[in-house]
């Protein structure tokens, strides 16, 4: 058997540097990295090696190259990924809060931690956690519970086992995820005698698992006795490359399809069977349809509260619930008639299956109404001295947007409202992660989806209270000249949370400035903030000069950044669902105990 002698980061590097995805490219686009001690002499040794033909990025947080990375993966519908190595300790743990984002979101990653001596001659080193009662534990552990699959490597051959495994994980469409390989740092440097064959190229194809038959049977016959059914659409129908399939079968059967946070824009908005987002930030129309539905088709959706309306949406006592799902988890999840199989798959067989039956028609008022009650919302103000709102600010955008925008989001105000507001032309043009709602995804996000499709215009939405808590990779952006625009609205503050607190009784406190325990109101200059880092930046006073400073994005190059000041108050009154956030049953304000109430009430709804 021809060898050859490398050390186990160099093996480690050139092998993830030769695999491939069905269209011949690399799966693994390239690797973000930040070194210390634990990464820069072993893989920082070995990704130097390799440069010219595989990319190393630098960012400016371990946490936030990770979300660069799970955004790119997200965007590419899990067909390509990046790799994220660390140093021990802190760089490493930086990753813990991604890694569940992208568990929780089942999106491709690999983490590459260093970590401590294997042989611990040292010990201990700089940033070891020391364990009297486990000698093999140290920080890492902490990505068990958020990584798909976990390995530690204390010898070089054991990558041998280990990187097929992180690869499989990664390209299996049910249990995808993010991958952690904690590296022994000595091991990383260590040399071994490879088998020549273990870097071939190989193509890793994403496998489109068929329906069982006796699933199939038994949802085809449910859909056959369904009066009312509703297709829900979720992120699996994006994943799948089902969107087509889907708009297919809904109307041949005249189905109604509602869509979650991850599958808006599985459906062009303005489908006549689109009818919306759907649950606590939904709308009327879709809402209506799920209220009263007796067949609820779950098409790649993992049921998130936001969707179900925490299991209250559905108020048909006689509804049933279907879930086509890839992952068995998800298809069996409360009580679902399963039908576990790759959404393109299912589809296309359940089409077959039901020949040319047709359900009855959804009701076609519920549409217009909808949208005759919200468009006003996002129309320009008449009154151009009052402080602008953020739907009013989706509506500058949206204006200024076409079927090459791609708005992204995560936390905040804005998800709720893009969700029933933004309309999104074509798949892939509504990029949110509001399965973990991570704080800090937005701008190293919005770098991910235009890596991923350069050509596309990224504007990435973000609050005040986001851009404090992870702004720096704007300085990334600006470096590797990253263009794509961001819009920060600054409320002064949490606004969607106090809106929140106020909603379950709660007095306004800690959420807004004005209600924090500050001296000073604040005086953040975001526009010079962004500038500081490379961004073009421009701060705005109204929805006019919004929508000015929109137009003129083609002409710049790099991050560019429109700072707006809007009220913290206004959401969107119209659509949304109830949501079960725990009100205090003890309380001395009256507030919290009417909420408390009214919380009870609304928990019998849940079946
Ligand atoms: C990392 C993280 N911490 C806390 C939260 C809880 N949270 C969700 S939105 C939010 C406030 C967001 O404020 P901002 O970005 O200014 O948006 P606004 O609601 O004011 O528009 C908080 C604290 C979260 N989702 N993520
Ligand atoms: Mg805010």
């Amino acid at each position: 058997m021809a060898t050859i002698r490398l050390t186990a980061a160099q093996a480690m590097m050139r092998y993830l540097s030769v695999q491939q995805n069905e269209d011949g490219e690399t799966y693994l686009a390239g690797c973000w990295a930040i070194f210390g001690h634990g990464n820069v002499a072993g893989i920082g040794e070995a990704l130097h090696g390799i440069k010219d033909t595989w990319p190393t990025w630098r960012g400016q947080n371990e946490q936030s190259m990770a979300h660069s990375a799970i955004a790119y993966a997200k965007q590419m519908r899990r067909t390509r990924a990046m790799v994220v190595t660390s140093s021990i300790g802190p760089g490493a743990l930086n990753m813990v809060t991604a890694a569940a984002l992208a568990h929780v979101n089942r999106l491709p990653v690999l983490l590459i931690p260093g970590d401590v001596f294997a042989g611990r001659g040292p010990d201990p080193v700089l940033q070891q956690l020391e364990t009297p009662s486990d000698g093999s534990l140290s920080v890492n552990d902490c990505f068990r519970p958020v990584s798909r699959y976990f390995d530690r490597i204390t010898r070089p051959e054991q990558l041998l086992t280990a990187l097929p495994r992180a690869m499989r994980t990664m390209t299996d469409p049910a249990e995808c995820g993010p991958v952690t390989l904690s590296f022994c740092q000595d091991v990383q440097a260590e040399a071994y005698d490879w088998p020549e064959a273990f870097f071939t190229p190989k193509v890793w194809r994403i496998r489109r698992p068929h329906p069982d038959p006796v699933e199939l049977e038994s949802v085809t016959a449910l859909i056959r006795a369904a009066k009312r059914p509703v297709i829900i659409a979720g992120g699996g129908v994006h994943f799948a490359g089902a969107d087509a399939a889907l708009a297919a079968f809904a109307q041949r059967f005249d189905i109604p399809v509602v869509e979650t946070q991850a599958g808006k824009s599985a459906l062009p908005w303005d489908h006549p069977l689109n009818f919306g987002p759907v649950g606590v930030t939904g709308a009327s129309s879709a809402n209506t349809v799920c209220e009263t539905a007796d067949l609820i088709l779950g098409v790649g959706t993992r049921f998130q509260d936001f969707t179900t309306g925490s299991w209250a949406l559905f108020k048909n006592k006689d509804r049933r619930l279907v879930s086509i799902n890839v992952a068995a988890y998800d298809a069996m999840k409360h009580g679902a008639e399963p039908l576990c199989a790759d959404a393109l798959v299912a589809l296309g067989q359940l089409q077959a299956a039901l020949g040319d039956h047709r359900c009855p028609a959804p009701r076609g008022d519920l549409k217009p109404a909808w949208f005759a009650a919200v468009d006003p919302l996002t129309d320009a103000p008449g009154d151009a001295n009052a402080l602008p709102t953020d739907q009013q600010v989706i509506g500058a955008v949206q204006r200024a947007g076409h079927l090459e925008t791609v708005v992204m989001c995560a936390a905040g105000t804005m998800p709720g409202e893009l969700h029933k507001l933004w309309k999104a032309p074509k798949p892939g043009a509504y990029h949110m992660e509001y399965g973990f709602s991570t704080m800090g995804y937005e701008i190293a996000g919005a770098i991910g989806i235009k890596m991923a499709q350069p050509d596309r215009d990224v504007i990435c939405m973000v609050g005040d209270g986001s851009y404090m808590m992870m702004n720096s990779e704007m300085a990334t952006a600006a470096m590797m000249g990253i263009s794509f625009t961001t819009v920060i609205t600054d409320n002064r503050g949490y606004g969607c949370i106090n809106r929140l607190q106020m909603g379950t009784g709660g007095a306004e406190f800690n959420n807004l400035y004005a209600h924090a325990n500050i001296t000073n109101p604040p005086r953040i200059d975001f526009a010079a903030h962004a500038g500081a880092m490379g961004a073009t930046s421009v701060k705005v006073a109204s929805i006019a000069e919004l929508e000015t400073a929109l137009a003129r994005r083609d002409q710049i190059s790099g991050p560019y950044v429109i700072v707006i000041d809007t009220d913290p108050y206004p959401s969107t009154p119209h659509g949304g669902h109830w949501w079960e956030v725990a009100v205090p049953e003890v309380s001395a304000r009256t507030q919290v105990n009417n909420a408390r109430q009214q919380y009870e009430t609304q928990r019998k709804d849940q079946a």
